[in-house]
């Protein structure tokens, strides 16, 4: 009877491990141990919110975008969004401490509980790249590509003035306000590529064509599956 008991106890500690342990291997497959972190880069109107909102689903990333962030602090008339929307509505780049301070807050919130994230829209200066490595590397992990999409200037201008009809957004609506932020890409966020490019984590992604195309030519770049890419 005594050895019965003690079997039975033997057998629950014995179960309890192989318990804990699916679960620690289901955990690690929902969340790995090395996230992955990506970046998507491009010009505005390349198609970054567009193709961001399609791989995380696939790849079960977190997406941050800053552009979104922005607008949410804006609708509210915060302090930070009212500050933001002097910028914004001119085509300028928001400075660098305010964005920097909402990344280093997401960051804060979300390492560690999610697979990876997806940066969408950031960082747009080098400044912010540096910032974000720094934040990154406290919390031991890295970027591990950043996929840069490709579209001539006449087709982003036309892309945004599209959005621009439905948007209502004071930054899509007016050609000299798109063309300043095109020029603002050009002289402070082309350099963001110079930078990540000194350790080769540079991918670049021809965003022309279809949705569906470039979200498959963004993942084979993910997936290390170019073979067939032009
Ligand atoms: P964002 O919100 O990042 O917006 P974006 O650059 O205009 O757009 P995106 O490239 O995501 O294009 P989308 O997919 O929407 O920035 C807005 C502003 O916020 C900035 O100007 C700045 O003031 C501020 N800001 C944001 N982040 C900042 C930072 N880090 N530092 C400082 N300031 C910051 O696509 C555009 C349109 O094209 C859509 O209508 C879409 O439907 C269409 N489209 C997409 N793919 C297409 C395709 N393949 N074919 C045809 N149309 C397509």
């Amino acid at each position: 009877m005594q050895n019965t008991r003690r079997y039975a106890r033997e057998l629950t500690i014995a179960d309890i491990f192989v318990f804990l342990r699916a679960i620690y291997f289901k955990l690690t497959t929902i969340f790995p141990k090395e996230m992955l972190n990506i970046i998507l880069f491009g010009p505005p109107g390349s198609g970054k919110g567009t193709q961001a909102y399609r791989l995380k689903e696939t790849y079960n990333l977190l997406h941050i975008s800053t552009g979104d962030l922005l607008r949410e602090e804006k609708a509210k008339g915060s302090p930070l969004g009212l500050e933001a929307k002097k910028y914004m509505d001119n085509g300028l780049l928001v400075p660098d401490e305010v964005v920097i301070g909402m990344i280093r807050v997401k960051l804060e919130e979300n390492v560690g509980k999610v697979a990876g994230i997806i940066f969408d829209g950031f960082p747009r200066t080098v400044a912010q790249a540096e910032a974000l490595d720094k934040l990154l590397e406290e919390k031991e992990t890295h970027i591990e590509k950043v996929l840069a999409l490709e579209v001539g200037e006449d087709e982003l201008v036309r892309r945004l003035l599209e959005r621009g009809k439905t948007s209502g957004r004071a930054d899509d609506t007016n050609e000299d306000k798109i063309r300043t932020r095109l020029g603002e890409y050009h002289s402070k966020t082309a350099l963001v590529a110079g930078h990540y490019a000194k350790s080769d984590k540079v991918r670049n992604v021809l965003g022309e064509g279809s949705i569906e195309d470039i979200t498959k030519r963004l993942a084979a770049e993910l997936d290390g599956d170019t073979g067939e890419e032009e």
